[in-house]
Formats: C-alpha cells, structure tokens, sequence
C-alpha cells in the first residue's frame, strides 16, 4: 500500500512470493513446528502467512548430510520430528559441537552473512525438516534476529557467567531474550513465589532482601550491571528464595525456564556451584 511504502521508503519491494501448495494438514505440523521457535516470534500476520507458505518439506534418512561446512547456504531448517548432530573441522579434526532435535533450526548462519556453510549438520535418525528459502529467510526472518543478535552482544559479551560460551551460543541466547524495564521500588522477584524466568541485569541495580521465619526483612548484598538473579528456583525447582527489588531504574533481559534449560546448559555448573555462596550468605541472616 501506499502508506507503507512511505513509512519504509528503502524497502525492496521487487519480489516475488514463494508459494509452495501445501495441506491443511502440513501446515498445523509447520506451526506446532515453529510454535517455541524464538526466530518466528514477533512475526505480524502476512508475515507469518508467508513464512508457512515458503516452507519445503523435506524427508531425510539417517546418516544423511544435510548441511555440508564449507558448502553454499541455499535453505534455513526447522525440525519437525528426528535428531541431528552437528559438526565443526578444525585443522582436519571433526569435532561435534551440537545436536538439535524437534523444534530446533539451523542454517540461519551462512543465510544471514552470506557466508560458507559453518558447519556440517548430520540427521542422526530419519527425520522431517521444514526448509524456509535464503530469500524469504532474508525478507522475513533475518531483520529480527541480527538486530537482536546485535542488540545483546556487546552486553553479553560483558556478562561474567557467560564468558566460557561460544560467541554462537551467546547469539542462540540473544534469540530467547526479552528485555524489561523495572521502576524504583517495584519488585521484580517475590520470595516463595514459583520461579519461571532467569534474569541478566543490563543497566541499573536490584536490592536483593530475605524474610525469616520471624517475618523480619533482611538486606543481602545488592545486585548491579552484569549480574544474573532467579537461577536458583529453576535450577532447584524451589520457590522463590528472596525478594529482588528495582533500586532505581532496572533493566533486565529475561529468559523463560525452558530457554534456560536449554541454552545455559553448559554453564549449569558454574551456575550450581555459584549458588553453593548463597548458602554460606543466608546462614548469616538466619543467625
Ligand atoms: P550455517 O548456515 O553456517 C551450519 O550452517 C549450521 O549449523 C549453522 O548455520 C548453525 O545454524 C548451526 N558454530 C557454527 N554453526 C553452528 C554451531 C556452531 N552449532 C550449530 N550450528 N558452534 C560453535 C562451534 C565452534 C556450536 C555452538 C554450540
């Protein structure tokens, strides 16, 4: 339409749409496919429209070699159902960095910076893929995801906790983030509450407070830029163990449980044996 040419003045509007038949039937398993996919959140409806009707689907055995590193990136998948791994050759070494099951995607890579494949991705059963275009990728999925991939960088670089991940993995993390905003004195996190989301503190400070069995509220050591808070319920799957309150204006990016689970696996160590400090901390409140 007219108005919106004028809102986006340099967008390209010379395509065609790929347009691929598909059943009512194909088109519920690409939605349950991509439906906790963080690279199709945000999509408006034509968008979202458009992304289904692109998508090829592809049956492939197992053993087979569906992305080959070093080759052309042609397609972006989505797994419907089966397994894959994923490996990466340094100096003649293959070494397997990943694997990705139902619900998973990759390929986004050489799409995005028009580079080599980085990767070869092996299916690991016989599996079904959704294939989305390199063009429709690009027109649709890509703005999205490098300016929050961009967003979050440099941030996540700064992070601590984070330092030992692949600068791939922090990108996977900055797919699943959401930022929110806290104001002076709000409370972010309400001890025994249930805890569903991890948090990284990108600007601002948190008072950090626990209430004893007496009912009376104790100060504990505050939070600041770079710090993480409410890994603790997910890691345990406990209630809530303290208050954490906006001192000033908070910034937060958060991750859902399962994002958690999934993307700071790695680290759930580090995260664990961190935690073991918070013992030794309330110990002093409750004495
Ligand atoms: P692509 O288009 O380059 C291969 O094709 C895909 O494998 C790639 O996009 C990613 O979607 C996916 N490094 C690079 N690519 C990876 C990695 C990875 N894991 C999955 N892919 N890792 C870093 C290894 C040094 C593994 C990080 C966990």
């Amino acid at each position: 339409s007219v108005s919106a040419e004028s809102m986006a003045p340099s967008q390209d509007k010379d395509y065609v749409k790929v347009i691929i038949p598909k059943t009512q039937e194909q088109k519920e398993r690409i939605e349950t496919s991509i439906q906790n996919n963080f690279l199709f959140k945000n999509l408006d409806e034509e968008q979202y429209k458009d992304v289904i009707d692109a998508m090829v689907e592809k049956r492939v055995l197992n053993q087979e070699a569906i992305i080959k590193q070093g080759g052309i990136g042609d397609f972006f998948y989505v797994v419907e159902t089966g397994t894959f791994d994923v490996y990466v050759s340094k100096n003649g070494v293959q070494e397997k960095v990943h694997n990705y099951g139902p619900g998973g995607s990759f390929g986004e890579l050489a799409l995005m910076y028009n580079a080599p494949r980085a990767a070869t991705v092996i299916a690991t059963s016989d599996s079904v893929l959704w294939a989305l275009d390199r063009v429709t990728f690009r027109r649709i999925l890509m703005e999205n995801t490098s300016r929050k991939r961009k967003m979050y960088e440099s941030f996540l670089e700064e992070v601590p906790i984070l330092v030992s991940l692949e600068p791939y993995e922090r990108h996977k993390i900055a797919d699943a983030l959401e930022s929110a905003i806290y104001e002076n004195g709000q409370l972010v996190i309400k001890q025994g509450d249930i805890g569903n989301n991890f948090f990284l503190i990108e600007s601002g400070e948190a008072r950090v407070t626990k209430i004893d069995e007496g009912g009376i509220e104790h100060e504990l050591p505050g939070l600041k830029k770079g710090d993480y808070f409410g890994e603790l319920a997910l890691l345990n799957n406990k209630p809530r163990a303290v208050n954490i309150t906006a001192k000033g204006r908070l910034k937060v990016a958060t991750l859902g449980k399962k994002a958690f689970v999934r993307l700071l696996g790695p680290i759930v160590d580090i995260l664990k044996r961190n935690s073991d400090n918070y013992e030794t901390i309330t110990r002093n409140v409750h004495q």
